[in-house]
């Protein structure tokens, strides 16, 4: 069985980081390790006065203990951080435990909307660039990509202005690229990928007015996680996991809760792994 760690919150309710990436990677079939950055009441976006609890300390220790048991990865898949020592913490992580051969995937967790998340500096923008460098794929949301490539942030893309973040982002280092939340114009949003041959792949999907959930993004980078590591092919993985993340999207009934109760991704594990 090939063997993930995740690098993730633990935020107890709200099902984004570890409570999203933990189930999905189980039922790709993958044996999941959690290393996680901090412990939160709930996550930041929407509960209001979270607790919040820096790990950073406690990583190394865990590190250290894993270094004495001589685990490795056969992917090393990491997410949101808690603090920018961390994101240089990561990146010997990865020279000390990934397999030969192994997956580096780096969601650069930073912000939503054109703006940094409660708690981020922008400091952590600079070290992310860093640990992006490293990575086999990057799936940055359209923030998050702006932020890294310096370009501002604005309400529609065009194939030009893709095409430049894409630049920017290859410039850093990073080999596999899919941005999510694009808006390409009033009733579109979607993804733009890479294709292999130099080509940019594009998902439009239709956009439903004022429906956004959290842990979108983790529900989706969980998903392109797992079925890259049961063996389909970046692009081929970018289109699943797409898919999948549209239909947590379709069944997850806003009207029953608010969206920072996130997606009901559960009910769409089933469909994940079927055929793929
Ligand atoms: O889903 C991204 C995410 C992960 N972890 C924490 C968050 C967020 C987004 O707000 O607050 C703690």
């Amino acid at each position: 069985m090939k063997k993930v760690v995740t690098v993730q919150d633990i935020s107890c309710v709200g099902k984004c980081s570890c409570t999203a990436a933990l189930p999905i990677l189980s039922c790709c079939g993958m044996e999941t390790v959690l290393l996680p950055t901090a412990l939160l009441s709930a996550h930041t976006d929407g509960f209001g006065e979270n607790t919040f609890l820096d790990l950073t300390s406690e990583m190394k220790r865990i590190a250290s203990h894993w270094k004495s048991i001589g685990i490795s990865f056969d992917c090393i898949y990491s997410g949101y951080l808690g603090s920018c020592e961390q994101t240089e913490f990561i990146s010997d992580f990865i020279d000390a435990f990934k397999k030969d051969g192994g997956l580096t995937v780096i969601d650069p967790v930073m912000g939503d909307g054109g703006r940094l998340y409660k708690y981020f500096e922008n400091d952590f923008i600079s070290d992310m660039r860093a640990l992006c460098g490293k990575a086999d794929i990057i799936t940055p949301n359209i923030t998050e990509a702006c932020m890294l490539a310096d370009i501002p942030f604005c309400e529609n893309y065009s194939e030009g202005l893709i095409n430049d973040i894409f630049l920017a982002l290859y410039a850093l280092g990073a080999k596999n690229i899919v941005i999510t939340g694009i808006k390409f114009d009033a009733d579109t949003i979607g993804y733009a990928y890479t294709e292999g041959n130099g080509a940019i792949g594009i998902i439009k999907e239709p956009f439903h007015h004022n429906v956004r959930f959290a842990g979108t993004g983790d529900v989706f980078t969980s998903a392109l996680v797992g079925m890259a590591m049961r063996g389909n092919g970046f692009a081929q993985s970018v289109r699943a996991s797409a898919e999948f993340t549209e239909k947590c999207i379709d069944i997850t009934d806003d009207k029953t809760k608010p969206f920072y109760y996130g997606l009901n991704f559960e009910e769409c594990l089933d469909f994940l792994t079927s055929n793929k």
